[in-house]
């Protein structure tokens, strides 16, 4: 008879087995399906066994929501089927044989978020729209619907922070990866898992994500640290009762314009004569619960401290990136990051409710609300006004980036192709900011995509396009940004987590500046100091036509862009002609027959 002793004793060499050799698991085990109490949780989502793989055991298909790991619990976070906190995402992956496929659609809507009623565009009819769940390693299919029939917007949907390897045409941006997708038409967007955590989605034309069209990613994985509850994803967003669209234009001839108010999660209050309308976001805590929340810096020009009144908070991940579990009280938020945070609910004999606060930074950020956009966390039946004290603080544009300490180390090997860039402001004859990299500001056309040219085997671009060509495979690029203007920029690049190994204000210089090749901190999006400058660094691992630029919305409009044509010899194979046609072809007939005018610098 076989004893409870023996049985253990296979169960553990059989784990330590499987991380002692990582590489085969991939083709050995089926993870991904174990979690037999499945229904789909949301309608517009169906999940399916893909053709590549093989869903095995006792049930296929896990909830949307939850994860699909049984080993994974509020005890163990770090442990994911076969693989774990340590696996290298890099190279290796989850082999599920799971498609997720989502269906969304865009409309012009009208909105009141804070009470005041203005015109939007949603996914779905909500802002932020549908989240997308998958668990690490699965296919994810979405179909993408243009409804904006009384805008006329063309649109693209860019997975933000999504690697896209080998998969450069499912980016969803406009002028580099594909032509705006016309009124009426759809196209299906295919990427693969390759990551976990939280993330977004949002439009990649003009101003139209912070009209409304994004919403939430959240791929189930392991974690850094043991939380009970996944709370999932709480936006962080500015908001105006005009509309950027109707912003852009002071924007462009006077600067950033003052936004009225900001939203946590889609939602806050606005006082105007002493009436009070909207409704705050609130959390509600059970004593002595752990919360994971995943914060994304969402808005198009305000840059966010983040915090919960007399709580901590642990910070497990920063971007798609796992990081050493670590304690703040303040969290900086930059447009585009994200952060993965716990808290511990251990306040209760202090108060019943207590304020959550996103503090726009005056440094760089100009907003009508600053102390007013809050949400409430209460551990009683229901919400009240909290009366508790906000941390003290120092307004700054503060990236927490230099903090993190990422838990796969990797390191960085010398410079096998190195470009220092300077960011500056100019002005066009007309009056009109642009933002430009070594005095180019990008001017691409939206209707003629980067994608079309390397497809025709053209390979000579004009100055304005911003090209910068990465011909040799996997060599290692060092990209350095500085500026003397007094803002800051948040700096997201496409297709790649980039390693950050310099940050700084004051002049970069390659005699003097120290570069940490040891394991620096890596994420998709992190900021280029006021008065200061960035080293960045990639491998040149994945093909295709990748965009940089900042991501304060106004900025990129402005042409603060550039895109890398990274192995333009390998592109061509990768590329779906018909896909890439037929969104053209809708878009040039639809565009002509409403005299469209493309305003901006193209992305
Ligand atoms: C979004 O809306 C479409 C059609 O309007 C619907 O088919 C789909 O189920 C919805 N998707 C989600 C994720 O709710
Ligand atoms: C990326 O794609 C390449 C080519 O298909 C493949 O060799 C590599 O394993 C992939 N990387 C990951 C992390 O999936
Ligand atoms: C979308 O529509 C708005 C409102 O008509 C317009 O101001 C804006 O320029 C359009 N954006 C794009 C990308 O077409
Ligand atoms: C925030 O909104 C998103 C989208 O509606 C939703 O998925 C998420 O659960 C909300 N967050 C919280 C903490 O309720
Ligand atoms: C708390 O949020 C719910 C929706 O989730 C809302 O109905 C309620 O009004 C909110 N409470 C307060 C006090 O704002
Ligand atoms: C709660 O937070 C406020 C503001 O940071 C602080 O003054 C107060 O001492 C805190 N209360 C406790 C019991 O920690
Ligand atoms: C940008 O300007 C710097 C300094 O003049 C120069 O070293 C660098 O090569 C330029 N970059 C490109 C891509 O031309
Ligand atoms: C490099 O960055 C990592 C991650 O933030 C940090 O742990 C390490 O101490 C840094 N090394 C140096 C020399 O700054
Ligand atoms: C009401 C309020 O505090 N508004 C602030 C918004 O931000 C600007 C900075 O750009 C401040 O000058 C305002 O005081
Ligand atoms: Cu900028």
């Amino acid at each position: 008879m076989r004893s409870i002793f023996q049985s253990l004793v296979l169960a553990l060499s059989a784990a330590s087995i499987g991380s002692a050799s990582p590489y085969k698991r991939a083709d050995t085990t089926t993870p991904g399906s174990s979690d037999a109490s499945s229904t789909l949780a949301s309608s517009g989502t169906s999940t399916t066994s893909g053709s590549s793989g093989t869903p095995t055991s006792a049930t296929s298909t896990p909830t949307a929501e939850t994860s699909a790991c049984k080993g994974n619990t509020a005890d163990t976070r770090s442990e994911w089927c076969d693989y774990d906190i340590d696996s290298d995402y890099d190279t290796e992956v989850p082999d599920t044989g799971v498609t997720r496929e989502y269906w969304l659609e865009l409309t012009d809507v009208t909105v009141a978020p804070d009470g005041i009623s203005r015109v939007a565009m949603a996914v779905n009819g909500s802002i932020p729209g549908p989240t997308l769940f998958a668990d690490w390693g699965d296919n994810v299919v979405i179909h993408v619907t243009n409804s904006l029939t009384t805008s006329l917007n063309g649109t693209s949907i860019h997975w933000h922070g999504i690697r896209q390897n080998y998969t450069n045409q499912h980016d969803g941006v406009v002028a580099i990866t594909q032509c705006p997708l016309a009124v009426g038409s759809s196209m299906t967007y295919k990427w693969r898992a390759t990551q976990y955590g939280s993330s977004w989605y949002h439009s990649h034309i003009g101003l139209q994500a912070w009209e409304g069209v994004f919403g939430g990613i959240i791929i189930n994985g392991p974690a850094t640290a043991d939380y009970d509850e996944d709370l999932g994803l709480i936006f962080l967003n500015d908001w105006d009762h005009q509309t950027v669209d109707e912003l852009y234009h002071s924007a462009e001839t006077g600067g950033p314009p003052q936004l009225n108010n900001g939203l946590i999660n889609g939602t806050n209050v606005w006082t105007e004569d002493g009436v009070t309308t909207g409704e705050r976001f609130n959390v509600s805590f059970t004593a002595g619960k752990s919360y994971r929340m995943r914060l994304v810096g969402a808005a198009v020009d305000t840059h966010w401290k983040f915090s919960i009144d007399n709580h901590t908070m642990t910070v497990i991940s920063a971007d798609l990136v796992p990081v050493e579990p670590y304690e703040t009280t303040i969290v900086n938020v930059a447009m585009g990051q994200r952060y993965d945070i716990i808290v511990t609910a251990n306040q209760a004999d202090l108060a019943d409710n207590f304020w959550m606060r996103a503090i726009p930074q005056v440094a760089c950020s100009d907003n009508e609300s600053l102390n007013n956009i809050k949400a409430i966390v209460y551990y009683g039946d229901e919400p009240s006004e909290p009366t508790t004290d906000p941390y003290a603080y120092t307004d700054g544009c503060d990236d927490d980036t230099l903090t993190l300490v990422p838990w796969v180390a990797k390191n960085v090997e010398a410079a096998a192709w190195k470009d220092l860039e300077t960011a500056a402001i100019s002005r066009t004859s007309a009056g009109l900011f642009k933002w430009t990299l070594n005095s180019t500001s990008m001017l691409v056309d939206w209707a003629d995509p980067t994608l079309e040219y390397v497809l025709d085997g053209v390979s000579t671009f004009e100055t304005d396009d911003a090209v910068i060509k990465l011909d040799t495979p996997d060599e290692w690029v060092y990209f350095v940004i500085q500026t003397t203007m007094t803002v800051p920029h948040p700096i997201h690049l496409h297709g790649h987590d980039f390693y950050v190994l310099a940050q700084g204000t004051g002049t970069y210089s390659s005699a003097t500046t120290v570069l940490n090749t040891s394991n620096p901190p890596r994420r998709d999006t992190a900021m280029l100091p006021s008065g200061g400058f960035m080293v960045m660094a990639w491998k040149a691992d994945n093909p295709g036509v990748w965009l940089m630029h900042c991501h304060i919305g106004w900025h990129t409009s402005e042409g603060f862009a550039l895109q890398f044509i990274e192995r333009e010899s390998e592109i061509s194979a990768l590329i779906d002609s018909d896909l890439l046609g037929d969104v053209c072809t809708g878009w040039g007939t639809f565009q002509e027959e409403h005299e469209i005018e493309q305003e901006d610098s193209g992305v």
